[in-house]
């Protein structure tokens, strides 16, 4: 991407390559299997999703997430993931903010 891209546009392109890093394999689809998506989570999200090395809290995050029951995270699938998380971030702000007044 050109340089001098604001934060918010650096901070999607981070969010896109994430996904690609780990879906996208020569001669695959570019979809995150559950071992990738587990690799992922505990790699990239230990501290928003700390209940990812339950194993048992692992299937259950990628059968909430897959929702045409492929039982592989595609992009949009990915992208539920993370207006979740956003929007639990934005939640405990939320909250924050309203315990400093
Ligand atoms: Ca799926």
């Amino acid at each position: 991407m050109a340089s001098g891209c604001s934060e918010l546009e650096s901070a999607i392109e981070v969010l896109v390559r994430n996904f690609y890093v780990y879906a996208k394999r020569k001669g695959k689809d570019d979809k995150m299997n559950k071992k990738e998506f587990l690799k992922m989570v505990t790699q990239e999200m230990q501290h928003v999703l700390t209940n990812t090395q339950n194993k048992e809290a692992a299937n259950k995050l990628i059968h909430s997430l897959d929702a045409d029951g492929d039982e592989k995270i595609s992009f949009d699938e990915y992208w539920t993931l993370i207006g979740e998380i956003a929007k639990k971030l934005s939640l405990q702000m939320a909250m924050q903010c309203q315990e400093r007044q």
